[in-house]
């Protein structure tokens, strides 16, 4: 049996990640951190799944993790993921979800000892490092060029990542995933946004909707397809990195016209006003992704479509709000 340690268990991609894993039969850890963490409820009602406490930030804390959980595999997935929030707490981000990626793979490397390709590891790489996009689509080859401390700090985590399996040659990979969503994903992202709103004013129980930018892009995956891909890149003899992407791209308008049909609303304008608050200080205008390394090295391809993975999230959200309605 496999043993795998899943950092940031408890966001969107922990969850399905522990499902996949534990539906294979491995031994899974996930890591929590914080007093009262809400979210480790959730985690905590995954059968199988073994809880340990741990924090990006504290070296010792992510030894004591690897220690017990011994794992063939560490995916690290923990990270101040909010893009917007990254930039009114840009040290918090930097120690977390750029410093914590050294301090993970510091932790597998004391642990292996002389034996470097002992745990595989997984860094959780973004396609917010292409930022300002210096080609059309991104490949694994295409200049990094961030657009906020969130960018910046993966940067830092990506290539920390590739030095440590240059330099020490640990199985060390990097999936440069493009956006993904589904029911899980957390509120505050543009899509879960919508679609919760979306289900509130269906049902009478909020009015508009207040958005920042309509025109970004962005390249949206479903987040179940995108952890096999995770796993997929563990599963190769050499490690390496991966663009993980649809290969389409659909705009905020475009998200909301698919949103609002879900639920028979054609005049989504009727609904949503712009607001300066919910604008960035710089803008990722642009996101398309070329997974064509993918599909070649891993044989992976996206299952879920743009329309059907915005449908799933919609009649999720109908379902919830009905039932917090009583
Ligand atoms: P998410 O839902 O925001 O989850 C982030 C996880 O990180 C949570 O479990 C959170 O735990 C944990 N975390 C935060 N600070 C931590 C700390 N100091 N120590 C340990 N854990 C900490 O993110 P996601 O969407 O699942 O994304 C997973 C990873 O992929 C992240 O690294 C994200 O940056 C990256 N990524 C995401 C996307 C996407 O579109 N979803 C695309 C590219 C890359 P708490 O419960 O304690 O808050
Ligand atoms: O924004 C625009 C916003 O917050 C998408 C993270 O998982 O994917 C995610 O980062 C777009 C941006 O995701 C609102 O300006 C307009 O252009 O859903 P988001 P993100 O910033 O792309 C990458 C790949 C990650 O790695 C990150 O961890 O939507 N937008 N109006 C808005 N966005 C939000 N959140 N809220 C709005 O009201």
């Amino acid at each position: 049996m496999k043993r795998a340690l899943i950092t940031g268990v408890t966001g969107q991609d922990g969850l399905y990640l522990a499902e996949l894993l534990l539906g294979k039969g491995y031994e899974v850890y996930g890591l929590v951190r914080g007093q009262n963490n809400p979210k480790v409820e959730v985690a905590s009602r995954i059968p199988g799944l073994k809880l340990l406490f741990g924090d990006l930030t504290d070296l010792s804390s992510l030894l004591r993790a690897v220690h017990t959980a011994q794992p063939d595999e560490v995916y690290n997935l923990g990270a101040i993921s909010f893009v917007a929030y990254s930039w009114e707490n840009a040290h918090l981000t930097s120690d977390v979800t750029a410093k914590g990626v050294l301090n993970m793979l510091e932790a597998v490397r004391l642990y292996s000892g002389d034996e470097p390709g002992k745990v595989r590891f997984y860094q959780a790489s973004s396609s917010e490092m292409f930022g300002k996009v210096q080609q059309v689509p991104q490949t694994e080859e295409t200049l990094l060029w961030p657009r906020s401390p969130y960018g910046v700090a993966k940067v830092y985590g990506h290539y920390m990542t590739i030095n440590y399996r240059e330099s020490y040659g640990m199985h060390a990979s990097s999936g440069i995933l493009f956006n993904h969503e589904s029911p899980r994903r957390g509120p505050e992202f543009v899509t879960r946004k919508v679609t919760r709103a979306v289900a509130r004013i269906s049902l009478g129980l909020q009015q508009g909707l207040e958005l920042g930018n309509l025109d970004a892009r962005r390249d949206w995956g479903f987040a179940g397809d995108y952890v096999e891909a995770m796993w997929l890149m563990l599963q190769q003899d050499e490690a390496d990195d991966y663009v993980i992407a649809t290969g389409e791209t659909h705009s905020i308008r475009e998200l909301l016209e698919v949103a609002f049909k879900r639920v028979g609303i054609d005049d989504w304008e009727q609904h949503v006003t712009q607001n300066p608050a919910f604008m960035r200080p710089a803008e990722v205008d642009l996101l398309i992704g070329d997974p064509a390394k993918a599909a070649a090295k891993l044989g992976w391809t996206p299952k879920v479509g743009f329309e059907e993975l915005i449908g799933m999230m919609v009649d999720s959200d109908l379902a919830e709000q009905r039932a917090l309605a009583g």
